[in-house]
């Protein structure tokens, strides 16, 4: 069996751990609502005023003018992710990883799988204070609708050979991979609920939508979906680079920019479970030519200030070598190995 699970309001639950004074009042993390910002994400006490995360938050503050709004501290939430990760990959042994706050787990046998989530969430609460919902289900897609039918705190099983009638009541917006355009030619037929997609024949499908994609959303809405759980892909090395539109010689938006790759690369580093033990900082001058500085550190990290500061200096050495202006920078990582132990979090 397959289980999907989730974090519960994750950033609105990670900042009232951190700041309890935050519990029992509507909460949004998110942008400025008195400028253009949006909502990340809202407390559970915050949704009953219809807030909703990628909402504006001026419209946020319009349905609940008590709110309080905290900004989005990314390098937090990935600590208590990368916590909740290590628990979970400490009971399970097939994770995937799909977001910052949600994955799927091999589960194994239905007979012991409800047993497993449940001491999964019993495990991720005790170590991190955080609730996740767990779905679980014979597959990608029903394990998936099913974390979301009971939050926070859900444990949702569908028993094998019940996928169709779990499915059958359903919004058909409920099905992943179902855009807005797809959804509205649905609905422009009647077709409201995932028991009248899983019906269509072949050629009211293609009328819907052509193509591989139509029948394949179909047999998802039939519960027929045999994706399996994929562990996190062994790159041998991760990068990324930027190509400025002209040439700059500033450190200091140099270094803003290694800073800002540095972020990206820990995060995927996070994300799959990996930490880097080379961060290799490259740069391209005015006549194309390209240089490469590397440091190898004892212990690998996936922290984003570290490698920061580590692509940082290696750029203030390529430059010292060479002075000039740079047409690109690009930073990598590689040598890898899996996740140290975190201890800071309560
Ligand atoms: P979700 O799991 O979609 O939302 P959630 O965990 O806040 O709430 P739920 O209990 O319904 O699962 O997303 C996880 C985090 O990702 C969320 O806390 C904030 C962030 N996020 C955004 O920044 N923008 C978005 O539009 C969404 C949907 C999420
Ligand atoms: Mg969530």
């Amino acid at each position: 069996m397959i289980g999907h699970l989730d974090l519960d309001a994750f950033f609105a639950a990670v900042e009232e751990l951190e700041n309890p004074e935050l519990r029992r009042v509507p909460l949004v993390v998110g942008g400025d609502p008195h400028g253009r910002g949006v909502v990340a994400t809202a407390n559970y006490e915050a949704r009953k005023f219809g807030i909703r995360s990628a909402m504006s938050s001026a419209e946020a503050l319009r349905r609940c003018p008590e709110v309080v709004f905290v900004r989005p501290r990314h390098s937090v939430y990935r600590e208590y992710s990368r916590a909740v990760w290590d628990v979970v990959r400490s009971m399970v042994a097939g994770v995937e990883r799909t977001g910052i706050d949600e994955g799927y787990l091999d589960l194994g046998g239905f007979s012991g799988a409800r047993r497993l989530a449940a001491a999964v969430q019993t495990a991720v609460r005790g170590s991190t204070s955080l609730t996740c919902s767990i779905g679980v289900g014979s597959s990608k897609t029903v394990a998936k609708i099913a974390s979301d039918r009971r939050k926070p705190g859900g444990l949702t099983v569908v028993p094998p050979g019940r996928e169709a009638a779990f499915l059958a009541p359903l919004d058909i917006r409920l099905l992943p991979g179902l855009g807005p355009r797809t959804q509205e030619r649905l609905r422009a037929l009647g077709i409201e609920t995932l028991g009248s997609l899983a019906e269509l024949d072949d050629d009211q499908l293609r009328s819907v939508l052509p193509g591989k994609v139509a029948r394949l959303l179909r047999d998802r809405a039939q519960g027929v979906d045999p994706r399996g759980i994929e562990p996190p892909a062994e790159a041998v090395s991760i990068s990324t680079e930027e190509t400025f539109p002209r040439d700059v010689s500033d450190r200091e938006a140099l270094h803003d920019e290694l800073r800002r790759m540095a972020e990206q690369l820990a995060e995927h580093l996070t994300s799959s479970g990996r930490s880097a033990r080379t961060i290799t900082t490259k740069v391209r001058y005015q006549d194309f030519s390209i240089r490469s500085r590397s440091t190898t550190l004892v212990a690998g990290t996936d922290d984003a200030a570290r490698l920061g500061e580590l692509a940082c200096s290696l750029l203030d050495r390529a430059l010292q070598d060479r002075p000039g202006s740079l047409r690109l920078v690009g930073v990598g990582v590689s040598n890898f190995e899996p996740f140290r132990q975190l201890s800071v979090l309560p």
